[in-house]
């Protein structure tokens, strides 16, 4: 619509149209009000029975909630409306008319459960704070690619088609592809190690990673947005600054650029984290776990973090901190172990505090040990062959790290599950819309 005017940007003096949903009528008797929203916010249009024509009032005022409707007429100043201006109408136009029987209220005045809203995309997402998640998701993203540019880094696109998983044998979506046995790719690990040996050295990639989880938690996903890095000449302490200028970024991004949303969703001060990420040493964390009694066993060298023992630590520490140096056994094949002690890794864990945000570490490049890692693992080493046959020509060091992008934006905002970060959730009971 060429001649549209945004709700925000109506004036007093002007004569305008403005395109949007009926949010809602209100008849006050000799006065009724129309709310028109459209993605920039609301306007009332005011219907004065008496000294209108009769079927403008009746457009206006009997129009179904969410219909479509396009309201042409001027704009002036009135403090009793909601945002101090009025539309005094000369045309009003319905051009998609909304059934009367809603499945959701977009006005928020009725509550929705989750799985309602996300039955109902369109119309959830017609509600101020839920635009507001994803108006700060689209944020972080953009954020985050221009920390990577600023990094030296360059966007690259690996296959979601596979044919070898790479973060465990398990959690692998099985399809065909033509006849032949596929995955659906659970990271881009061994792809964007491959670029490291590249012309490109240093890349990200931001892009969906599947996961077969059979579990239905708040914070798992089984379609998933992987915000990955991966450099040449890094080792895992590069790899954690960087790691820490992203996630700042991000949150830099938001508290700059995404005050009303924030308003919307009743943050009042949004803070990006200041100061160093801690750097606390695996060792360390079981210590302090078990210093919190919360378990009711004492965890063990070679234990993986259970959930209880992620949460006490969390309340422990706060915000964000690294988990580094854990047992090489608990950490993937590509994982690098200490030159100085091969039962230590050099994989790191950033929290959030409470909640695992990323993993990276460096990677073992030297091709012979590579292989026998496979070999350790239980894995097929000429399954990869693919891969390992590039560290043979010249692969240098290098490390890298992955960060779940709904796990961002849900620990920035406090979400209380990872389905309200997704437009449309992938979990056990969820495969539509
Ligand atoms: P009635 O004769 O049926 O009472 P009316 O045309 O006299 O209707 P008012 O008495 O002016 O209407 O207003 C009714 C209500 O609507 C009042 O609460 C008033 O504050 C409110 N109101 C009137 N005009 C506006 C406006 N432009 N924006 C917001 N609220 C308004
Ligand atoms: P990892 O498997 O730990 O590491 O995944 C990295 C990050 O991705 C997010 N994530 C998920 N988010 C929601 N639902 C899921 N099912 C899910 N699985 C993972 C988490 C997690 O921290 N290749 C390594 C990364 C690397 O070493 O570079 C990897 O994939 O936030």
């Amino acid at each position: 619509m060429e001649d549209r005017t945004y709700t925000a940007d109506a004036e007093p003096g002007d004569t305008v149209t403005v395109a949007g949903w009926a949010h809602e009528i209100r008849d006050l008797g000799g006065i009724a009000f129309l709310i028109v929203r459209d993605t920039t916010g609301k306007i009332q249009v005011k219907f004065e029975k008496d000294e209108m024509d009769d079927d403008l009032v009746d457009a206006g005022t009997n129009v179904n909630r969410e219909s479509v409707v396009t309201v042409t007429g001027d704009v002036e100043e009135e403090e009793r409306a909601p945002t101090g201006v009025e539309i005094v109408p000369d045309s009003v136009e319905v051009i998609a008319e909304a059934d009367p029987e809603l499945p959701l209220d977009p006005s928020g005045k009725v509550d929705a459960d989750l799985s309602t809203r996300l039955d109902n995309r369109t119309l959830d997402l017609r509600k101020e704070e839920t635009k507001a998640i994803f108006e700060i998701r689209a944020e972080v993203l953009r954020s985050v690619r221009e920390a990577f540019r600023e990094l030296g880094s360059t966007e690259i696109n690996t296959p979601k088609i596979v044919a070898t998983g790479t973060e465990g044998g398990t959690e692998l979506f099985p399809i065909t592809y033509f006849g032949q046995e596929a995955f659906m790719n659970q990271s881009p690990q061994l792809f964007k190690q491959l670029m490291v040996g590249s012309g490109l050295e240093r890349v990200f990639e931001i892009g969906p990673i599947f996961r077969a989880e059979e579990h239905n938690t708040p914070r798992h996903l089984n379609e998933a947005t992987s915000i990955d890095f991966e450099s040449a000449f890094f080792d895992h302490h590069d790899a954690m600054d960087a790691c820490e200028t992203v996630v700042k970024a991000a949150y830099e991004g938001v508290a700059e650029n995404c005050q009303d949303e924030l308003e919307a969703l009743g943050y009042e001060d949004f803070e990006a984290p200041e100061g160093e990420f801690p750097r606390l040493s695996y060792e360390e964390a079981i210590e302090r776990i078990n210093a919190t009694g919360e378990l009711d066993e004492q965890l063990v060298w070679g234990d993986d973090l259970p959930t209880e023992g992620e949460k006490a630590l969390g309340d422990d520490v706060g915000s964000h901190y690294f988990i580094t140096d854990w047992p090489s056994e608990i950490k993937p094949f590509y994982i690098k172990d200490h030159d100085d002690d091969e039962q230590l890794s050099t994989g790191f864990d950033l929290m959030a505090p409470s909640m695992e945000l990323v993993s990276g570490g460096q990677r073992e490049h030297r091709y012979d040990r590579l292989v026998d890692g496979f070999e350790q693992q239980g894995l097929d080493p000429d399954a990869f062959e693919y891969y390992t046959k590039m560290f043979k020509y010249g692969m240098p060091p290098h490390a890298g790290w992955g960060l779940g992008g709904e796990r961002l934006v849900m620990t920035m905002l406090g979400l209380e599950n990872i389905r309200e970060a997704v437009l449309f959730p992938r979990d056990r009971q969820r495969l539509s819309p």
